[in-house]
């Protein structure tokens, strides 16, 4: 050893005083291509994945990853690869290039490789860094920007909605939310998802946007996912949370301000009129205009009105099972928790379901001579109009509020009219309650 040694000295020494180089001592590294971020260098121990075209000194070209379509994957240092570039990307880091020039004792020695290297020949790698990791890798996060108020943040089991944009570790980009139009939509931490998205999304906040880094073995392993992400791939998702809520979830209500004076508070069936401020959990409006064409109000809205005074204010959050569900509506995406900020205007008893007008005492029995104003055996609209107006002036009957009047007793009168010719006759009147005994559908009276 000592003779190789001392002639390697020689040869180096010889080279202050030579034209022409001596043969190479160990590899050489020529780093012409570094990122600016160069957050982790390559180590012994390393997995790596890396891109390289293989020449001779005088550039004639053996091998190239490129040209077979798949980058190299090995582990650093264990005697996998080649010596020269065990040695030659330690410290190298992704995206970045180098040249490393091996010498042949540090390659394929002094008897090559097939016919492919020659004996004692120096090797030129061009090679690109694509990704590392190591078995000791933990999932890493990092908060790029978060709400001022976090109210909440994301626990095993809750569902949620969020947007993406998953890229390699060299940031070449597999997938994105955005692409598709649509959120992300899925429970978390109960293993729907791969498991480094499972723990890197737990404690986000809505609004809040992070970058998750998931190593391979807690991604899609060795095999990867159909032609865009390799075998044993880092991947890099950039999170951004939209909403998020549990189905264990109830509605939430915060009252905010309570008139002093409350002499009745709301309860099933009542009439009600209020304001209504609609958002999202990122704070944006939704299109209240849904609810126009429908009396029908969500169960979760339905339920926090209740108990609700004249002038009270109050927010009311509905989880989607208790709103739109998973269907959504118009302009409520699928899943989406919905907040209301509530102003009562108006309260007034109500009517029954399917009823149009309800007495509030006995009806009049026999209800037809009543009902006939003028004695002449005939009720014509006017008359029958005249007369509901009657009870309800008088206390001793109710129309269904928040409808137009009129057009209830035009409806209410035509039903009773069974004949259409205008007029009431005593054999036509039938009492609502008796249709419904014979399980009649018709309103009224
Ligand atoms: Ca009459
Ligand atoms: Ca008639």
């Amino acid at each position: 050893m000592e003779s190789i040694f001392a002639l390697i000295f020689l040869c180096v020494t010889g080279t202050h005083v030579s034209s022409s180089p001596g043969p190479l001592e160990d590899v050489v590294i020529d780093r012409y291509d570094i990122p600016r971020v160069c957050p982790r260098e390559v180590q012994t121990g390393d997995f790596v994945r890396y891109h390289y075209n293989g020449t001779f000194t005088d550039g004639k070209k053996f091998d190239s990853s490129h040209e077979r379509g798949a980058p190299f994957s090995g582990q650093v240092g264990l005697g996998r690869l080649i010596t020269g570039l065990d040695r030659g990307v330690q410290g190298m880091c992704v995206n970045e290039r180098r040249k490393v020039t091996v010498p042949p004792h540090l390659a394929y020695g002094s008897i090559g490789a097939g016919d492919v290297i020659p004996a004692d020949t120096v090797l030129v790698f061009d090679v690109v860094l694509l990704d590392i990791w190591n078995t000791e890798d933990k999932v890493q996060t990092r908060t790029l920007s978060k709400p001022e108020s976090c109210k909440r943040l994301v626990e095993a089991t809750d569902f949620i909605r969020y947007h993406y944009n998953g890229t390699l570790l060299n940031g070449v980009p597999f997938d994105s939310s955005h692409s598709r139009n649509g959120t992300y939509d899925t429970y978390v931490g109960m293993g729907y998802l791969i498991k480094g998205m499972d723990e890197g999304l737990i404690g986000m906040c809505v609004g809040e946007t992070r970058t998750i880094i998931i190593p391979p073995f807690l991604a899609y392993e060795e095999k990867g996912y159909g032609t865009v992400i390799p075998s044993q791939a880092t991947l890099v998702f950039e999170v951004f949370m939209i909403d998020l809520f549990n189905p264990k979830d109830d509605i939430a209500v915060v009252v905010k301000e309570v008139p002093k004076t409350c002499t009745r508070k709301t309860v099933v069936g009542d009439y009600i009129r209020y304001h209504y401020n609609g958002t999202f959990q990122d704070g944006s409006g939704f299109d209240t205009s849904y609810q126009r064409n429908t009396n029908k109000v969500i169960e979760g809205l339905d339920e926090g009105l209740r108990g609700m005074c004249v002038g009270e204010k109050r927010v009311v959050i509905v989880p989607p099972h208790l709103g739109h569900g998973e269907n959504g509506a118009k302009g409520v995406p699928s899943s989406a928790v919905l907040h209301f900020e509530l102003e009562l205007l108006d309260l007034q008893k109500g009517v029954p379901d399917g009823y149009m007008f309800v007495w509030l005492g006995d009806s009049p029995d026999p209800l037809f001579p009543a009902m006939d104003l003028n004695k002449d055996l005939s009720v014509p609209l006017e008359e029958f109009t005249a007369f509901i107006n009657l009870q309800v002036a008088e206390g001793t009957g109710r129309l269904r509020p928040g409808m137009d009047a009129d057009g209830i007793i035009k409806d209410m009168f035509n039903n009773q009219d069974r004949n259409s010719d205008g007029k009431i006759v005593a054999e036509e009147l039938k009492l609502k309650v008796e249709e419904d005994s014979d399980k009649a559908r018709h309103e009224e009276l």
